[in-house]
């Protein structure tokens, strides 16, 4: 045993246990698809409703804003999630000889 007592103990424990919890949540990724000229855009909507779970109407809808701006999010994942879809949304399209682009960037 040493030779403090019981509240010089206690102390010496609560210096190490002094720093502060704080939790951070895991960040969140947007897996983004890139507009090209040359994909067909009913294989960007098939993309959508087969990988990321929309509807004709949402898949047509997300499929236009990129489109139109050049770039568009089609989820919000974690990362292993995110790094997942966007491996197999690009190994889908190079299957299918389309140079559809879809990436991630921190949320
Ligand atoms: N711009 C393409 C076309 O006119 C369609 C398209 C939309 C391609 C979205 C890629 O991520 C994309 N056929």
């Amino acid at each position: 045993m040493s030779d403090l007592n019981i509240d010089q103990e206690n102390e010496q424990e609560l210096v190490v246990s002094e720093a502060p919890i704080k939790p951070k949540r895991p960040p969140l990724y947007k897996v983004i698809l890139l507009n090209d000229d040359f994909t067909p855009m009913d294989f960007v909507v098939d993309i959508l409703k087969r990988f990321f779970g929309m509807n004709e109407d949402k898949a047509t809808q997300i499929m236009l804003h990129i489109h139109h701006r050049g770039i568009g999010v089609c989820g919000v994942y974690s990362k292993d999630v995110a790094e997942s879809k966007v491996q197999i949304v690009n190994d889908y399209a190079r299957h299918n000889q389309h140079p559809l682009l879809c990436s991630m960037e921190k949320s």
